[in-house]
């Protein structure tokens, strides 16, 4: 039997590991916890981070903190940001191809500076949101490349959380964004070559993710086929949600991120126009999203990963994180509603029209 000290040493270390995990702190992060100690630290380039108690002690606990290549301040060589969208609509049209320069090798080199910044965005007509943003937009910037560029995109977090950039798509563990996290004030140089085309998206991959995601840290990344798609007019939409009072619960429903936007400002297209939409679902909290498309059809691209395989449908419904490009031409002219066929999300703000003309 144990003695009365004893036991009282077990419950003492079973409560405290209990609330340790509860906080997030594994077992595995308390070992790298002890390694790291006060001092600063250390990656293959030198010393690099000097972080403070309380934000080394947060990005500890994160349970996943690997340092190399994380650096503090932005690289000199990181591009000037060139994003200057700023509503639903510059989004909807806006791509950012970052800085282009051939490698010796003859293939594209695209430079993306991406920034991580706390800014209060607009999110419903007269509401506002203390977001996370990736160069000041909720979404973040559309990156565009071709299959096969070199990507590098410089990565600096200005703001008080650790960050990180995940990419979906094909890449090196260590440009994944998931160990390698990005304390205040660092940076980190993500580089691979983009494969394969299709639509993608990144976003922040620091636990817990359903808030660094719902805070705003994400955007679409498209990459193009070698022989580009046909000519026609691109959007992008990306699907999202705002939760405003913080109830763990979305009160706003948007696309490229102010409710109701595109019902106040429909979307100009033409008669026999040929439309190419990259629609991309990051809606936090609720499982599913959806789009639907009044008065036609689409051929639907899952992921836009084939040029050849599609379906003909009029609503689609993506998970979280699911992408998909739809292709579509009015005949007629006329305002024609979009909405997630969810009525409650169209009712929250996710809703808008085509304004059809000759
Ligand atoms: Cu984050």
């Amino acid at each position: 039997m144990a003695s009365g000290e004893a036991l009282k040493s077990l419950l003492t270390r079973a409560l405290s590991r209990r609330t340790l995990l509860r906080g997030g702190l594994g077992l595995g992060a308390l070992g790298s916890l002890a390694a790291a100690g006060c001092t600063p630290l250390r990656a293959a380039g030198g010393v690099v981070a000097a972080q403070d108690g309380a934000h080394a002690l947060h990005a500890m606990a994160q349970g996943y903190t690997q340092t190399a290549g994380i650096l503090m301040g932005l690289p000199p060589e990181a591009p000037e940001p060139t994003w200057d969208a700023t509503t639903p609509m510059d989004i909807l049209t806006a791509y950012d191809y970052g800085r282009e320069t051939k490698l010796p090798n003859g293939k594209t080199l695209r430079e993306y500076t991406l920034i991580a910044e706390e800014t209060e965005v607009e999110v419903a007509k007269g509401v506002t949101y203390p977001a996370w943003t990736y160069n000041g937009t909720v979404p973040g910037p559309t990156l565009r490349c071709a299959e096969g560029d070199r990507l590098k995109v410089y990565f600096h977090n200005k703001s008080r959380h650790p960050h990180t950039i995940h990419f979906h798509g094909i890449h090196p563990a260590n440009m994944d964004g998931v160990f390698e996290q990005v304390p205040p004030g660092g940076s980190y140089v993500y580089e691979f070559e983009a494969e394969p085309f299709g639509v993608f998206l990144y976003h922040c991959h620091t636990m817990p993710v359903k808030k660094h995601v719902e805070k705003g840290l994400y955007g679409a990344f498209i990459v193009d086929p070698p022989t580009p798609r046909p000519p026609a007019k691109e959007l992008v939409m990306v699907m999202n949600g705002f939760d405003t009072d913080v109830d763990g619960e979305n009160e706003f429903y948007t696309v490229n991120g102010i409710a109701n936007y595109f019902v106040d400002h429909p979307i100009p297209l033409k008669i026999g126009e040929p439309v190419r939409l990259y629609l991309v679902n990051v809606l936090e909290f609720d499982l599913i999203n959806s789009f639907h498309l009044h008065g036609n059809v689409f051929k639907l691209y899952r992921t836009g990963t084939s040029l050849s395989s599609y379906e003909v449908t009029d609503t689609v419904m993506l998970c979280q994180g699911e992408r998909c490009i739809l292709e579509f031409t009015y005949k007629l002219p006329g305002k024609y509603m979009f909405h997630a066929h969810q009525s409650e999300f169209s009712e929250l703000g996710w809703m808008g029209f085509f304004d059809v003309k000759a």
